[in-house]
């Protein structure tokens, strides 16, 4: 079965982007596929050490993914910092990476903002500990939202470099797959991983501004729907959601220019399970008026049994430690042989 894996940051309430980006995709890949789930709490502490309830925030999105659907017995969800083999693997993709790569990621750029001097260096190296993240268990799949892309295309980057600068020391040790570089046939250790990105809503918006995404780190509450708001909540949100005076298209080329009404509309389609198209074909012609509160109401009989679901889990917390400590034990074990075998493959005597 093809291993897949990605994680999410406990650093403030989740919202909807992260559920249509991420969670629900996560809940859909089950099925076929064997499923490393990951809170990065690593990652949290790149763009600001020092948080109020770090372990709750872990706990809180340990119980996001159970409560969307995600088997933690079938499947693996535990925190990154109980599997030391990230940080150490990230190590090596430090020395792998150049600085200029990492330079160019938007998401450093945006996050470090001006004063760019100042930004920890942690903040720079984050798409080499993902890379680590990924590969520390030789993964080929990974469910993110498109503002992910750049560090998966960054990820293959660095597997690509160190399949090809530890070529001959992995053919020794055959322990890797082959695979095509250009014209020259690699036999690499690490795959090339693929991202999956995709469906109606790959990068939603906020509702305050349709050109920019839709971030726990917003300081407009107004922006987001949070997994945990109540139905009341939701609903004056998309009330209060920023549109045009236009009445919604008949056809998906009618949101060319308006970017709200757009985002609006592939919400209710991702939520929904269908096409754009497809909600066009029903509310073409309608005014907001209309529009708002069935997506509203959309959005809360989809949210609401995982909001009842997470309060309950967050009460007493001992099953979501009790699913963290297994699943960090299993990826433990998993992540340990691929540091032995990279361990042998650079050339440390351990
Ligand atoms: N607006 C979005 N639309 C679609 N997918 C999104 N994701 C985040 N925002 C959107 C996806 O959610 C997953 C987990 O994200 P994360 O918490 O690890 O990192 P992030 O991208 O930094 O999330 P935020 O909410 O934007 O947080 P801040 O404000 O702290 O930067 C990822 O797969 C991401 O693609």
């Amino acid at each position: 079965k093809p291993l897949v894996f990605s994680g999410v940051q406990p650093t403030g309430n989740l919202h909807l982007g992260n559920y249509l980006g991420a969670i629900r995709k996560f809940v859909a890949l089950q099925e076929d596929n064997d499923c490393i789930y990951c809170v990065v709490d690593l990652h949290a502490i790149t763009a600001q050490l020092v948080h109020d309830d770090l372990k709750g925030q872990i706990r809180s999105i340990a119980a996001a993914f159970i409560a969307s659907g995600i088997d933690p017995v079938k499947h693996i969800v535990f925190n990154q910092s109980a599997v030391p083999q990230h940080a150490e693997l990230a190590w090596i993709f430090n020395c792998v990476a150049r600085i200029g790569w990492m330079n160019r990621m938007t998401q450093f750029k945006d996050k470090a903002g001006k004063d760019r001097e100042n930004a920890s260096l942690g903040l720079l190296a984050y798409p080499s500990l993902m890379a680590a993240d990924i590969l520390v268990y030789r993964a080929t799949h990974v469910p993110v939202g498109d503002d992910q892309k750049q560090h998966l295309e960054l990820a293959r980057d660095i597997a690509q470099r160190f399949n090809i600068d530890f070529g001959p020391k992995i053919r020794e040790t055959g322990t890797g797959v082959d695979m095509i570089v250009g014209e020259e046939p690699i036999h690499g250790y690490f795959p090339l991983v693929e991202p999956l990105i995709g469906g109606p809503a790959p990068r939603v918006m906020s509702l305050k501004d349709g050109t920019k995404k839709m971030s726990k780190s917003d300081p407009s509450d107004l922006s987001r729907i949070n997994l945990m708001d109540d139905a009341d909540t939701i609903l004056k949100k998309i009330r209060k959601a920023k549109t045009d005076p236009d009445a919604l298209p008949s056809e998906v080329d009618g949101l060319e220019g308006r970017p709200e009404a757009g985002n609006l509309v592939g919400i209710y389609a991702a939520l929904s399970d269908r096409t754009k198209a497809d909600v066009l074909a029903e509310f073409g012609g309608q005014q907001f008026s209309v529009f708002k509160p069935a997506l509203a109401d959309l959005a809360v009989e989809v949210l609401a049994p995982i909001t009842t679901e997470m309060r309950r889990l967050m009460d007493d917390t001992t099953h979501i430690d009790a699913i963290l400590k297994d699943g960090g034990e299993r990826a433990r074990a998993r992540a340990e042989k691929t540091m032995n075998e990279v361990s042998d493959i650079i050339g440390f005597l351990r």
